[in-house]
């Protein structure tokens, strides 16, 4: 994939390129990421990158020449990589756009080339977000300080589904969400932790049991802690009986 990243600020990706699973996949050639930096496109002798909104008010917005020029540059590199040169899109991350949910991270992580612009300050005249900008995207309803962090959290994201870049071990299609349930609790060594014990049915070596306890702890854990995400969605047979019983068990326990 073909990332070409319109920032102020392009030391803060060390933090992709340099780290874990998507360092490696960038070390890989799976994820190619070219930083344009609008300071770099000033022409004043001050490289100027923000500006005064009309109308006045607190705060600055990105300046637009120097914006513009490194979009056009970041379109036209990761244009010429992407070898079947597909249409670039140009995404902007803003708390405006879409939230970001597994599956829309599963469609664009399919995509050849990308330009991610982050935003900083205000964020950009809306004459550039209605030319220039083809999907905003949002992690969420929060403000950070810049689009940054948030462009690192798609590429992130994003990286786990490149051919390749996940262990043999690792799926990023058996991680939470990509079957629309919360994982089930995992446990590791020691087997007592002050009296606590590894669920019994994880040391039995029962595969089926296994498959079936972790299932309906999947399925409680939904159901606990995000019953939205059942709301509308069709169990099978096998997924509603190992729910009941989940309910059942908690209510028992609960009881005492
Ligand atoms: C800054 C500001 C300062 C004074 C008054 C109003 C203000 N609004 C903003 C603002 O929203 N700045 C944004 C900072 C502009 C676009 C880039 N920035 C950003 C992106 N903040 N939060 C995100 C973001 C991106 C994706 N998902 C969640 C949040």
């Amino acid at each position: 994939m073909q990332l070409g990243i319109v920032t102020l600020f392009p030391e803060m990706f060390a933090a992709v390129t340099d780290y874990g699973i998507s360092g490696r996949a960038v070390r890989a050639g799976l994820m190619n990421l070219e930083f344009f930096n609008p300071r770099d496109f000033t022409t004043d002798k001050h490289r100027t990158v923000d500006d005064k909104p009309f109308g006045g008010g607190p705060g600055m917005l990105m300046k637009t020449e120097p914006l513009m020029a490194s979009i056009a540059a970041a379109r036209q590199a990761v244009r010429q990589k992407d070898s079947a040169s597909h249409k670039t899109r140009v995404i902007y991350l803003s708390p405006q756009g879409r939230t970001l949910k597994q599956d829309s991270i599963i469609e664009l992580a399919q995509l050849q080339s990308m330009v991610l612009l982050c935003g900083r300050y205000q964020g950009i005249d809306n004459r550039l977000v209605e030319s220039e900008i083809d999907e905003e995207w949002s992690l969420g309803d929060f403000v950070i300080s810049g689009g940054e962090l948030a462009a690192m959290t798609l590429i992130d994201a994003m990286t786990r589904f490149q051919p390749g870049a996940l262990g043999d071990e690792d799926s990023a299609l058996e991680d939470s969400f990509t079957n629309g349930l919360l994982h089930s609790p995992e446990y590791t060594r020691p087997q007592s932790i002050d009296g606590q014990d590894v669920p019994k049915v994880l040391l039995s070596g029962d595969h089926e049991a296994i498959r079936k306890w972790r299932l309906k702890q999947s399925l409680g854990a939904t159901w606990l802690k995000r019953p939205d995400l059942l709301k509308d969605r069709e169990l099978e047979q096998e997924q509603i009986e190992l729910l009941e019983q989940f309910k059942q068990e908690y209510a028992h326990y609960h009881a005492l």
